[in-house]
């Protein structure tokens, strides 16, 4: 494989990173210490451009703007059916400007092109329209109670919500957490991650124009001990939203509760198991297998990265996954035909390749891959390793990186206790031609999604979360709208009325 530099990047004409401050009440702004940080190129570690770096300040200024919004601005005040105009817009915008939002991912993140265009901003735009259509239809109920009253339950917006989210796909976790908020007539400070802030300033910037009011959507970069901690500590703040890995999802929470009690929803990370059974068609099983773990260079946090195969099958899998993952293509993200990007920073780089260490030092059997791929950039061969035992800490621990662990099973009985035997619960997987299998495991696995006989299918309409150490609370469409708002109890009294 030819070592990828970034000669390699079409011109996209005209380009220029637009946007790089703060975005707050409706503006860029610099930071008020001035400082900045650089975001960087991972297909060469090179500086991209120079961001401004929010610290606590900031996120203090933002939540002033964002309070003021929300008290006093038209937002929350608006019908949700003109807050759903407003979204649609955005909505419309996006994907107007597809070319220029998936070229920057691919930029700032390193995914290829392809999937920046026709994976995360599709499905964005898509959980922006869902989000918008669910706007308007959010009510509560009417009735009459013992005696001569009447009650009525009212679904309101918390106030000011945060959200503090990653850089796997920063383009959907800003939607997921911002669309939402907005269309429950919240108003919002984000903080993205350090490694791709440049996708949500762009986002804030045609938020603006789709019609959000100034205040109501606040952009803060900056990094997460400063700015996110801010976030989650503060007491203005009403409900925080954070996508990341579940020891800050653990700190979030603490923060949350030391300061207001705030409200929180926790996506984070996941040791997912893809299991295939002895009767699974072996072509397709591998398919899945291979999209299951290398796709989005096996940083999902979903990744199927415990592959439990029966044992009767387990040799002429490993063989045939070998094979399919020497055929991924690793390179230039910008060029075409390019499944694999690099890894999105140098920490998570050396993280990936300190795991494949161990994998190897533990005893798991190197079947493929294991290596950086040229001298430049975060690129990591697809890695397959076999002969993996449930304790190795490869079979334990999120890799979140292109390392597929293949582990061998016996029985069902024995299957299920080691699939759940894992402090994670966020998603699994089942390969076979049975449906009773197929829906005794659906049922067995203690994750929040399951897929059966395929992986990575996803829908604004189906809940997203985590079960045990994965999560708290569910994602997507009419589930996200209801976790950024708050149900009131209202009594009157019923004169005279016949029923
Ligand atoms: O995550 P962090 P990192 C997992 C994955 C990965 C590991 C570390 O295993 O290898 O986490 O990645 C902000 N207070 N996932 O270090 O630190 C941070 O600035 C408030 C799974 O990138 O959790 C960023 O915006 N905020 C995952 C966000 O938290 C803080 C996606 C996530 O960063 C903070 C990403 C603090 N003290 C990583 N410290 C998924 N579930 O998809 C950091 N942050």
């Amino acid at each position: 494989m030819a070592p990828p530099s970034s000669e390699h990047a079409p011109a996209y004409p005209g380009f220029s990173v637009k946007y790089t401050k703060l975005f707050i009440n409706g503006e860029f702004v610099d930071a008020i210490s001035s400082k900045t940080f650089e975001t960087l190129d991972p297909r060469t570690g090179e500086a991209l451009a120079s961001v401004a770096e929010g610290d606590a300040a900031d996120v203090e200024k933002a939540v002033a703007a964002a309070r003021k919004a929300f008290e006093e601005g038209p937002w929350p005040r608006l019908s949700g059916y003109q807050r759903g105009r407003i979204l649609f817009k955005f909505a419309d915008l996006m994907e107007q400007n597809v070319d220029e939002l998936a070229y920057l991912e691919t930029l700032d993140n390193g995914k290829p092109l392809f999937f920046s265009k026709y994976a995360d901003v599709a499905s964005s735009v898509k959980c922006v329209r869902t989000v918008a259509g669910w706007a308007d239809k959010i009510s509560g109920q009417t009735f009459k109670m013992d005696g001569p009253y009447q009650g009525m339950s009212v679904y309101e917006p918390y106030g000011v919500t945060g959200a503090i989210i990653p850089w796997n796909f920063p383009i959907l976790m800003f939607v997921l957490k911002v669309a939402p908020s907005l269309a429950a007539g919240n108003t919002t400070v984000v903080k993205p991650a350090e490694q791709t802030p440049l996708t949500a300033l762009y986002l804030a910037a045609l938020a603006k124009q789709a019609g959000v009011p100034d205040g109501a959507l606040n952009v803060v970069p900056g990094f997460g001990p400063t700015a996110g901690a801010a976030i989650a500590g503060h007491m203005d703040i009403n409900k925080v939203g954070f996508t990341g890995s579940t020891e800050v999802g653990r700190i979030i929470m603490e923060a949350a509760a030391k300061s207001n009690l705030k409200p929180v929803t926790l996506e984070l990370g996941g040791k997912s198991p893809l299991v295939i059974c002895e009767d699974a068609d072996l072509d397709a099983a591998v398919d899945i297998a291979n999209v299951a773990l290398f796709f989005n260079m096996g940083q999902c946090c979903t990744a199927g990265s415990r592959i439990f195969v029966q044992e009767s099958i387990y040799e002429a899998f490993v063989n045939k996954a070998v094979e399919k993952a020497k055929k991924r293509v690793v390179g230039d993200p910008f060029k075409a035909g390019v499944e694999q990007g690099p890894q999105v920073d140098e920490t998570q780089f050396k993280k990936i390749l300190e795991y494949i260490e161990s994998g190897k030092a533990e005893g798991a059997k190197l079947l493929t891959g294991g290596n950086p791929v040229g001298n430049k950039g975060y690129f990591i061969e697809p890695t397959i390793f076999g002969d993996v035992k449930d304790d190795m800490k490869i079979a334990r621990e999120e890799i979140f990186g292109p390392v597929m662990s293949v582990l061998k099973f016996k029985t069902l009985d024995e299957l299920v206790k080691r699939a759940n035997n894992s402090m994670y619960g966020l998603a699994a997987g089942v390969v076979t031609k049975d449906m009773d299998v197929a829906n005794r495991l659906a049922r067995s696995f203690r994750a929040g999604t399951v897929w059966i006989n395929c992986y990575h299918v996803y829908d604004q309409s189906l809940p997203f979360g985590g079960y045990k150490m994965s999560g708290i609370g569910r994602e997507h469409g009419l589930h996200s709208i209801l976790a950024h708002m708050q149900l009131k109890a209202i009594i009157t009294p019923l004169k005279d009325s016949p029923w």
